[in-house]
């Protein structure tokens, strides 16, 4: 369930024939509160398991979060091709429904695990803790995580990945944002995907880039199109770096 946003259970559980005045509000909004602060505290504790996971094993985890169809399986899969040859890669796929995104992502030839998460909007940590037990990735490689598309929950929840990296597309809206501070804040690099179709959208990047800037003042920003490989140079540096793969 998903206790932050109740995209799962109803708070109310009962029919509403009456007026709805809430005078039960304070008591249902202190529950809620307090719900919220268990989930991220407990949520936060296999966050933390996860990162000494990762450090111990050297690897570089990314945890790829943005709105639906903004294009991270796109970019997964040509990222994957592109750094295949330089590091081992295993692949955490996170959607609702369907094991679509993770086919995908077979073909690649690399180890990838789909989630499932029903009628949660994001992925939490301990289905990560899970995930790692089966895929038992190995020593010094990228774990890329996609998460489920929804610009929201997932920024609150710490997956212990070593960055998270926001794709948003020039189909959305270069004012996302500042709609959407605490993904843009939570991010260490935001990556505009699907640049190739600037001339047909009124996307102004400048603006989209002085948004994010002034949400998240250090913000790394790259332009990219993943299906017309567009910046992906850029990107594959920028990965290398922060995988001291030179
Ligand atoms: N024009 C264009 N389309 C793209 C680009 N990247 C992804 N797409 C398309 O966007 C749609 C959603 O892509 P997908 O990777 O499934 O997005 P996801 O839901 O974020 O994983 C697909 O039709 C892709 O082909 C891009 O750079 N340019
Ligand atoms: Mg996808």
């Amino acid at each position: 369930m998903c206790g932050i946003c109740g995209c799962s259970e109803p708070v109310h559980k009962h029919e509403h024939k009456h007026e709805h005045k809430h005078e039960h509000e304070p008591h249902e909004h202190g529950r809620i509160i307090k719900l919220e602060q268990d989930i991220l505290a407990e949520n936060n504790q296999y966050a933390q398991l996860n990162r000494e996971y990762f450090r111990a094993n050297n690897m570089l985890a990314l945890n790829f979060v943005s709105s639906p169809g903004s294009g991270k399986t796109t970019l997964l899969e040509k990222t994957i091709y592109g750094l295949k040859n330089k590091c081992a890669i295993t692949v955490i796929e996170g959607d609702q429904q369907t094991n679509r995104d993770a086919e995908r992502i077979a073909l690649t030839g690399v180890p990838v695990l789909q989630i499932n998460t029903g009628k949660s909007c994001h992925l939490d940590a301990h289905q990560i803790g899970h995930a790692l037990e089966k895929l038992t990735p190995p020593n010094d490689s990228v774990l890329f995580i996609e998460n489920v598309g929804n610009l929201v929950c997932p920024a609150l929840f710490d997956l212990g990945e070593s960055h998270k990296v926001v794709i948003l597309s020039v189909t959305e809206g270069d004012d996302k944002p500042l709609k959407y501070p605490e993904m843009f804040h939570a991010a260490s690099l935001m990556l505009i995907n699907k640049i190739d179709l600037l001339p047909y959208v009124d996307f102004n990047v400048t603006r989209c880039i002085e948004y994010a800037k002034r949400i998240n003042p250090k913000l790394a920003i790259l332009e990219i199109s993943a299906t017309k490989d567009q910046g992906m140079s850029a990107w594959l540096q920028w990965l290398k770096q922060h995988k001291n793969l030179g």
